[in-house]
């Protein structure tokens, strides 16, 4: 097996209107989760991926679970629950392309996670540990949950990706947030901030600042997501720019976990640290330009072709 990663999936409804959800009649019902999204954008690649969760013993579950399991991604470690519901949350679309989410997540399945049920004989069948910050924010047994991850993973010598994917909604007070997500960027062999997320733990306002800020010994790369504007790498010996690929932006939500799963993709074909940011950048590409947090993402071909300058990428 080669990637692991572990955290909340929900049930996500949206609307195709411009309207406040107060005045919505009628969802579209997908599937959403930062972690889960890049397990199934890594198996698309063709990756072997292990994502574990728990949920809760209802429909919702049951179709999390099914639709994660259709992409051949392991869930043999996923838990379940009767004492809490699945998460779910509701997506609204404002004028200017904006979106604006409201969650039904907390006491769900999920937050039940807890440090005991880590399986760390599962652990060291994989090469790398996805972790985002998400999963520390859903409850304290979570966060205990992680951090056991990280030192299991550290002990085992898998590589950490971490991404810190601030969900402000999740967070007690953004010291808080600053305080755990350091923590874990220092436990990191590759951070993959945005420019937001860079400022919030650094102070710094410069991609350059930001990276050199996080790049302490043991962290082997740094990469700044910059959105329309591509992304900074930087690590000991390399550092630069990436410059976007073109998109057109539908759907921005889930471009941070696409581009993660390319990076990640990349780190395991062996790239450099420039060729696996490439491949992250194609992808965000590619996922902003559909809606939905997955339904976009590329199988090999396709991300090659779009690599490769084909605007045409698609099979
Ligand atoms: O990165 C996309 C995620 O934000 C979305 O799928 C939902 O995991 C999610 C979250 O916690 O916001």
């Amino acid at each position: 097996m080669e990637v692991v990663t572990f955290g909340e999936s929900m049930v996500l409804f949206s609307s195709d209107k411009n309207l406040p959800l107060e005045y919505v009649h009628q969802f579209n019902k997908q599937m959403a989760g930062a972690e889960s999204n890049v397990a199934i954008g890594l198996a698309k690649l063709g990756h072997r991926v292990g994502w574990f969760s728990k949920l809760g013993e209802d429909p919702f579950g049951r179709y999390l679970l099914h639709q994660i399991r259709g992409y051949g991604i392991d869930t043999s470690r996923c838990r379940h629950t009767g004492d809490a519901p699945t998460g779910v949350y509701f997506k609204e679309q404002r004028s200017h392309g904006k979106t604006q989410v409201y969650y039904y997540r907390r006491h769900s399945a999920a937050s039940m996670m807890h440090p005991d049920e880590l399986d760390e004989a599962y652990l060291a069948g994989f090469k790398i540990l996805h972790i985002t910050g998400i999963t520390p924010a859903l409850s304290p047994d979570c966060l205990a949950l992680t951090r056991k991850a990280v030192g299991s993973a550290k002990k085992l010598g898998l590589k950490i990706v971490f991404d810190p994917n601030v969900r402000w909604k999740l967070w007690d007070s953004e010291k808080a947030a600053k305080e755990i997500l350091l923590e874990l960027a220092g436990s990191a062999d590759y951070i993959l901030p945005g420019l937001d997320e860079g400022e919030l733990l650094t102070g710094c306002t410069q991609p350059e600042d930001i990276a050199s800020a996080l790049l302490k010994p043991g962290v082997a790369g740094v990469v700044v997501k910059l959105g329309s504007k591509g992304a900074y790498f930087q690590s000991e010996q390399h550092s630069g720019y990436m410059a976007p690929f073109p998109a057109e932006e539908v759907d921005p939500v889930g471009a941070g976990d696409a581009f993660a799963a390319g990076f990640i993709s990349g780190l395991l074909q062996g790239e450099t640290l420039e060729q696996a940011v490439c491949r992250a950048s194609a992808m965000g590409a590619i996922a902003v330009s559909v809606n939905g947090d997955v339904e976009g993402l590329p199988n090999e071909a396709e991300l090659l072709r779009m690599i490769h300058g084909d605007q045409d990428y698609q099979n």
